[in-house]
């Protein structure tokens, strides 16, 4: 059937196949090229990088016992999932529809190789949209997410997924979204990029070079990233080496954890709360106005 359709195709075409510009092929091959060439660059600079700070952990710098992790990124970018994954059990509720599941942030603790663990995860942002089109009350659950667990986290987990294109909105997403926090916290964070099974043969650092947007958000963030299968709850090594990058990245800042504000936290936690109490009120009144006109067409209310 399918032979058919192309035999019938070609004649149509009266023989003619489609021409391929040689000087074409050449300039990708070219490009191609020069995108391998950089991957392995950026693999080997993040061994080296590795290998400085595993000789400061040798050297006497150790890790804490207990490693405060933050997951953030846009939503639907897999940080429940990870969450779930790094924790060893079901501890956030994952999107499985269009809906988001994650509308406050959440925290939550396991002991995961011998180490006590807590995870932040946070509701995230729509990934092309700008700090203005996010709403004050998500601006505030993201901001807020940190002061989860005080005095800060060890480790942020900006999560991206592989399969999402990073385009110029996309970057200026996370630029943006990014800058709820202070300019410091670029210093404690990894890029967690989920999706790791849509891979395939590719390395992760070929994506990396065949995407501008990320090899900006990967530069600003020290180089650190990690890739994370959350569909395989198997692979075990995929934690441990995520966790050894973690106290990697740990031992290598001179800041223990990224320092929670506690004068911005108690404001966010006033205005959160203020948003709360008028969001009940406007419940009330909804709730009344509901009932006086179901009483009124029900003929009960005498005016
Ligand atoms: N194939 C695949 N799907 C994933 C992966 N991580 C997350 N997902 C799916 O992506 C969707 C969103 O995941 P979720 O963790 O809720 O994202 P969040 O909104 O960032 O918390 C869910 O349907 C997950 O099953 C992954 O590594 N591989
Ligand atoms: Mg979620």
């Amino acid at each position: 059937m399918l032979l058919e359709k192309i035999e019938a195709m070609i004649e149509q075409n009266r023989g003619r196949h489609c021409s391929v510009d040689k000087s074409d092929g050449n300039a990708l091959r070219e490009r191609l090229k020069d995108l391998v060439k950089k991957a392995s660059k950026r693999f080997d600079e993040v061994q080296k990088q590795r290998r400085n700070m595993k000789l400061q952990i040798e050297g006497g710098k150790v890790p804490p016992n207990h490693l405060r992790i933050l997951m953030i990124g846009g939503s639907c970018a897999g940080k429940s999932s990870a969450g779930n994954i790094i924790l060893g059990k079901n501890s956030f509720d994952v999107t499985e529809s269009v809906r988001r599941t994650t509308t406050h942030s959440e925290i939550s603790h396991s002991v995961v190789e011998g180490r006590r663990l807590t995870v932040v995860d946070s509701p995230g942002w729509f990934c092309i949209h700008t700090l203005q089109d996010t709403s004050e009350m998500d601006k505030l659950e993201i901001e807020n997410s940190g002061n989860l667990c005080p005095p800060g986290p060890h480790a942020v987990l900006l999560v991206i997924p592989l399969i999402i294109k990073i385009d110029a909105s996309y970057l200026r997403s996370v630029q943006d979204h990014m800058s709820l926090f202070r300019e410091e916290i670029w210093k404690h964070t990894l890029v967690l990029f989920t999706d790791g099974d849509w891979l395939g043969v590719k390395t992760v650092e070929e994506h990396i070079e065949s995407e501008g947007g990320l090899q900006w958000i990967v530069n600003k963030c020290g180089n650190r990233y990690h890739v994370l299968n959350n569909k395989d709850h198997s692979d075990k090594t995929q934690v441990k080496e995520l966790i050894e990058k973690i106290e990697e990245m740990w031992a290598g800042n001179e800041d223990p954890h990224y320092e929670v504000d506690l004068d911005r936290a108690a404001q966010i936690e006033a205005k959160m709360e203020a948003a709360d109490k008028k969001a009940r009120r406007l419940k009330e009144i909804n709730e009344t106005q509901s009932r006086v006109l179901k009483e009124v067409y029900e003929g009960k209310q005498v005016w």
